[in-house]
């Protein structure tokens, strides 16, 4: 008896959440990423007893970023809609982005986005996405950092959640590297939602093979040099994974990468899931959702979104139960965004 479908959702949407918020605060911070006596200490302090003050309970929380705000826009959509609904979406990102009064750091350049959106009230809502940098589109992990809700609302119709991945990247994301990203995001929760976690170790160099099978069908050869960008970096994924010893978080940095390219930044979440699947040196804990995020924030760089996407293949893999339930004290809206993985979860059965 393998974990429970209801608890894989949750963990998926919970994971990217917790991955987000704990990711946030070391954010491009420092060039290798923080350290590991800083990190092993921030996450004591989350698993440790709560804190108490002499009078009340007082749990700090932190707060989510971008890569939430987005995410819990296409999971209200697809609850409350039922169907893809792709000017609903924009609309609910456009009013989240003016109406939150907290900041959420969006990317430098998906603004404008917003703001063509809102003048045109969302009546074609992919063109703003199609005329970003000089017509090419935005290349950043934006759309992937916000894909988790598809594979759950599509679970059991592949095809579908392929259309529906790529659907909803396009409102902000039309680069071929920005669609793809998210579909390989997409992918790598679908085939940690099918898995179970109870039995045999997980194969990671299969689970990299079947990425790559199922990115061949979707990714066209460059032009140029006939190479497939994603492929390449799934390649990489596996020599790294075999590295005796383990890869160095250099090589990482420098060959998978931490930057905000989903080209740069989309692999290095899947290898983070893959490599803490075993005990990683400096990393103080048995449990593997917080070895995959405490990886996946080591590395620097793009903290919040690595984690986050990390966080949620690890969750869909892993179950609700495999995350520290103290976690949940120290995050906003983590009832809210388990309340939309059971809404999306109640589709799926249907
Ligand atoms: P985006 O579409 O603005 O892309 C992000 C950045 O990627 C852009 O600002 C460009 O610098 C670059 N870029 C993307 N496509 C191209 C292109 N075709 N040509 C040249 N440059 C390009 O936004 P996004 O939604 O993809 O960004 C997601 C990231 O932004 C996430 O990491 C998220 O957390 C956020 N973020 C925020 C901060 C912050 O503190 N405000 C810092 C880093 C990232
Ligand atoms: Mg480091
Ligand atoms: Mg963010
Ligand atoms: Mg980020």
């Amino acid at each position: 008896s393998g974990v429970s479908l209801i608890s894989k959702f949750r963990g998926c949407l919970a994971g990217a959440l917790f991955g987000d918020c704990f990711g946030a605060p070391f954010e491009f911070e420092d060039e290798n990423g923080p350290s590991p006596v800083v990190l092993n200490k921030f996450f004591a302090k989350l698993e440790g007893p709560p804190f108490k003050s002499k009078c009340h309970f007082y749990a700090p929380k932190y707060a989510y970023t971008d890569d939430t705000a987005m995410t819990k826009c296409i999971a209200q959509s697809f609850v409350d809609r039922a169907s893809l609904d792709e000017r609903d979406i924009a609309k609910r990102f456009v009013t989240d982005f003016y109406t939150d009064t907290t900041e959420r750091g969006y990317g430098g350049h998906v603004t404008e986005v917003f703001r063509k959106l809102r003048d045109q009230q969302c009546a074609d809502p992919m063109k703003p996405a199609s005329e970003q940098f000089n017509g090419t589109g935005s290349y950043g992990n934006g759309g992937a950092m916000r894909v988790s809700p598809v594979p759950l609302f599509c679970f059991g119709d592949y095809n579908r959640m392929i259309h529906v991945a790529k659907r909803v990247t396009q409102i902000t994301h039309t680069h071929p590297l920005g669609i793809n990203g998210a579909i390989l995001q997409c992918l790598a929760i679908h085939q940690g939602l099918t898995l179970d976690p109870r039995g045999e170790p997980l194969d990671v160099q299969k689970f990299a093979d079947e990425l790559i099978t199922k990115m061949e069908a979707i990714e066209e050869p460059d032009q140029i040099d006939g190479r497939r960008p994603y492929n390449t970096q799934l390649q990489l994924i596996k020599k790294l994974l075999a590295k005796e010893g383990g890869a160095s978080a250099h090589q990482v940095q420098e060959s998978l990468g931490t930057s905000v390219d989903a080209l740069f930044s989309v692999p290095t979440a899947i290898y983070s899931f893959l490599r803490a699947q075993k005990p990683i040196p400096d990393i103080e804990t048995d449990n593997k959702f917080r070895r995959t995020i405490h990886y996946a924030i080591s590395l620097g760089g793009d903290t919040d979104t690595i984690a986050s996407m990390a966080g949620a293949i690890a969750g869909a893999y892993f179950g609700e139960e495999e995350i520290n339930d103290s976690y949940k004290m120290y995050c906003e809206y983590v009832e809210e965004i388990l309340e939309l993985a059971n809404g999306l979860h109640k589709i799926a059965k249907e």
